[in-house]
């Protein structure tokens, strides 16, 4: 069986409604970057970024995966596929996915300052909530910048044995993702990119796939299932 690693970004779940960072109606125009998604940030003004992420998470109620999740899950049918994404929304696992590495965190999961705990959490967070555990204080489970990114032995493992590495969505703009297209085709793998116009990484892949990936990945998947 072909081994295929799946790289997603924000692209991936615009068509269902949720922003994209980068874009023109980015979710960055209303908030400055620096101020909701550092370490930094939560500590000088807490209650501004609970406010960010309780409004993103009650905001996964609404949406629903759309035409290029239910694909990449249909793929794990005829290959084996690794999903890895930068979204913290669980829109994969909604559309079949079997498992996902969530390697910037998940909203539906906040984790303890003091003991690391984490815990499955579909309501507003807010500072007196406490750790079920030990008591201590609360924070979304969220990798923000200056920290590091979840399940990257895993990642890296995977990177080296795929055959095909299909990367969905994204803008190439943050390190370590923008860095697994090198990575997979120095140890041999074939690399296709889908997204809505070229990318800070375009150059870097084999093939360039261009169009809304609702319809792209589809489309993709289906003529491949034949070839795999
Ligand atoms: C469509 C579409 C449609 C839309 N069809 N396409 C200087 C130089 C280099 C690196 C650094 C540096 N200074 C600091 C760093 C490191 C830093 C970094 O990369 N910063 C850069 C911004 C410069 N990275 C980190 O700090 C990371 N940690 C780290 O490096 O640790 C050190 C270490 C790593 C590894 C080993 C050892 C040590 C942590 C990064 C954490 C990122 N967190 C965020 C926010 C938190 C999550 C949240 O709140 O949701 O994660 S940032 C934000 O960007 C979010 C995303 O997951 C991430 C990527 O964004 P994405 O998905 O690419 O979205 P967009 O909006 O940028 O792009 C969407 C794309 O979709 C576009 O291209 C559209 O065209 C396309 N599209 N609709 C097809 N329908
Ligand atoms: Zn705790």
């Amino acid at each position: 069986m072909k081994r295929i690693f799946v790289l997603t970004g924000a692209g991936i779940s615009a068509p269902s409604g949720i922003q994209t960072f980068r874009g023109s109606d980015g979710l960055w125009n209303g908030y400055r970057v620096e101020e909701v998604a550092t370490p930094e940030a939560f500590d000088a003004n807490p209650s501004m970024v609970y406010d960010f992420y309780n409004a993103r998470r009650s905001g996964l109620f609404e949406v629903q995966p759309n035409a290029a999740h239910r694909a990449i899950a249909r793929l794990a049918k005829s290959a084996d596929v690794t999903v890895v994404t930068q979204n913290v929304d669980d829109l994969h696992e909604r559309g079949g996915a079997s498992s996902v590495v969530h390697m910037h965190g998940e909203l539906r999961k906040v984790r303890c300052l003091d003991c690391g705990e984490v815990v499955l959490w579909d309501t507003d967070l807010t500072s007196s909530d406490c750790c079920p555990r030990c008591q201590g204080r609360m924070r979304p489970d969220i990798v923000w910048f200056g920290e590091i990114p979840y399940g990257l032995d895993q990642i890296e493992a995977e990177l080296r044995r795929c055959d095909l590495f299909l990367c969905i969505g994204t803008s190439g703009n943050v390190y370590p993702a923008n860095d697994f297209v090198s990575f997979a085709k120095r140890h041999g793998a074939y690399a296709i990119e889908f997204n809505l116009e070229s990318t800070m990484i375009s150059d870097s892949f084999d093939e360039c796939v261009t169009g809304d990936v609702v319809e792209t990945v589809p489309e993709w998947v289906s003529q491949a299932e034949s070839r795999l």
